[in-house]
């Protein structure tokens, strides 16, 4: 096939045709009106953005370039023996808009391959840091320290024309994505393994790989991480780390920049940082009942008190979806395949019973339902990832997939610096008041 470089080339044309015309037709129209509870209220639902790799339903979830979750899993290519689908097949539909076949999944993976190796000054950079540095400080401090790579930056100040802006940017974000399982891995390795790191296996897959430097040999394990890279890869253009990458990218700051900035985004515990969270709340209140499975009745007392305390339920919520996240779903049908009786998923089961209705009857909640960060720590503590403040940092690598992907089409569509108004109560009040 046609390298992947030249194939992404032959792509911009039509697009940017499609949006000129797009515009020249359509471009005084009103996407909707902005209230003003909206503008205080975190711009929820304000429709400002282009993002074209996914697109959040608040009915039906994510849907990836069209593409459900679960047809995803009929139609992206697999490992042999597999079941679930290969992150290098979602990124190619996110970045192309085309279902990949074998072929251009090998592509991918030979173009990552061929990319990936740590410099020795980021491992040092790394290890300068303490021990117990979060993994997601450590996260962070690694992908800057991988800027040095950056080959906009160096184009930037050699003088290169905007029409090839997306060139560099391709460039950095191929050689970040190859290296990002290798950062994490060096992350993890040093932090709970003293610093006893495992080669990669060049002929593994990217997410299979990734298990294997992790110290995971289990075909499960492999294909676990194969479906949550997938299925984190994106979420459209408005949540923290997503927005953040293109605001920051927007500046024309590189995609080490971009990409960090939307990971300490990530690391926040509203977002990404849930993921640890549900575990730390959920083995806590464990704890506390006495071990084992606790009862419906024991769980929900358990809840009210959290609640009482004035914190969230971790996993809960969602700013957009208004049902089950399908991520969700996802990983529940994956528990149910694979480790049905499972205590921690017995004990994530009773909680998904229990916590909706008591949420309801807060009659604040919009959305009482579960989010992708309720179930994802359970699945990797059943094959020994025990290490949950490590869980933000899986969920970081596989985001890169769909946001660099999208910052690869801001640079190719000449995207402008984002630069929304801002306004203050005085002004308002005057305007509506008088
Ligand atoms: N537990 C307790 N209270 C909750 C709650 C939860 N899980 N979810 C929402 N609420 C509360 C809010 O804190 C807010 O209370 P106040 O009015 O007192 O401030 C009220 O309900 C209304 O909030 P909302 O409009 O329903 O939710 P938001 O869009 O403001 O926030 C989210 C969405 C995800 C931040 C929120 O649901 C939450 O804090 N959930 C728990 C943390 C979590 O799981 N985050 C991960 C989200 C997925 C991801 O990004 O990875």
């Amino acid at each position: 096939m046609q390298d992947l470089k030249s194939h992404f080339a032959s792509k911009i044309e039509p697009a940017a045709a499609e949006i000129k015309a797009f515009l020249a037709a359509h471009g005084d129209k009103t996407v909707g009106e902005v209230k003003i509870k909206q503008v205080y209220g975190g711009m929820r639902g304000i429709t400002a953005l282009i993002t074209e790799t996914s697109k959040l339903d608040p009915a039906e979830g994510i849907r990836f370039r069209g593409y459900s979750i679960p047809e995803l899993q009929e139609k992206l290519p697999k490992a042999p023996g597999g079941s679930e689908p290969l992150p290098e097949g979602i990124f190619y539909l996110m970045l192309f808009n085309e279902l990949p076949d074998e072929a251009a999944v090998q592509a991918v993976r030979e173009e990552w391959r061929k990319r990936a190796g740590l410099p020795a000054h980021v491992k040092a950079v790394i290890d300068a840091l303490p021990g117990d540095a979060h993994p997601m400080t450590q996260f962070v401090t690694g992908i800057m320290a991988l800027r040095t790579e950056s080959q906009f930056q160096k184009d930037y100040r050699a003088g290169i024309n905007k029409k090839d802006y997306w060139q560099p940017t391709y460039e950095d974000t191929m050689n970040l994505i190859a290296n990002l399982p290798h950062l994490a891995a060096y992350i993890y390795r040093r932090t709970y393994f003293d610093g006893d790191h495992i080669a990669p296996e060049p002929d593994l897959d990217w997410a299979g790989n990734f298990a294997h430097m992790l110290g995971f040999g289990n075909e499960e394990f492999k294909e676990l991480l194969r479906l949550y890279t997938t299925i984190h890869s994106d979420h459209e253009g408005g949540n923290v780390s997503g927005h953040t990458i293109h605001l920051v990218g927007s500046a024309l700051s590189d995609v080490y920049q971009a990409f960090a900035a939307g990971m300490n985004g990530l690391a926040g515990p509203l977002h990404g940082l849930a993921n640890q969270e549900v575990i730390r709340w959920t083995l806590a209140m464990q704890e506390e009942l006495g071990g084992g499975l606790p009862s419906q009745d024991k769980i929900e007392e358990y809840v009210r008190a959290t609640l009482d305390k004035g914190q969230v339920i971790p996993g809960f919520g969602h700013a957009v979806l208004r049902k089950t996240d399908p991520r969700y779903t996802a990983q529940r049908e994956f528990a149910l395949k694979h480790m049905p009786d499972d205590e921690l998923f017995l004990i994530i089961s009773r909680i998904y019973e229990v916590v909706p209705p008591v949420l309801q009857e807060l009659g604040k909640v919009k959305n009482p339902w579960p989010n992708v960060d309720a179930h994802s720590g359970q699945l990797l503590m059943h094959y020994g990832l025990v290490q949950y403040d490590f869980y933000t940092v899986l969920f970081g690598v596989s985001r890169s997939l769909g946001t660099l992907s999208s910052l690869i089409w801001d640079r190719a569509l000449g995207m402008p610096i984002e630069r929304p108004g801002s306004t203050t109560t005085k002004l308002l009040r005057e305007q509506f008041e008088g």
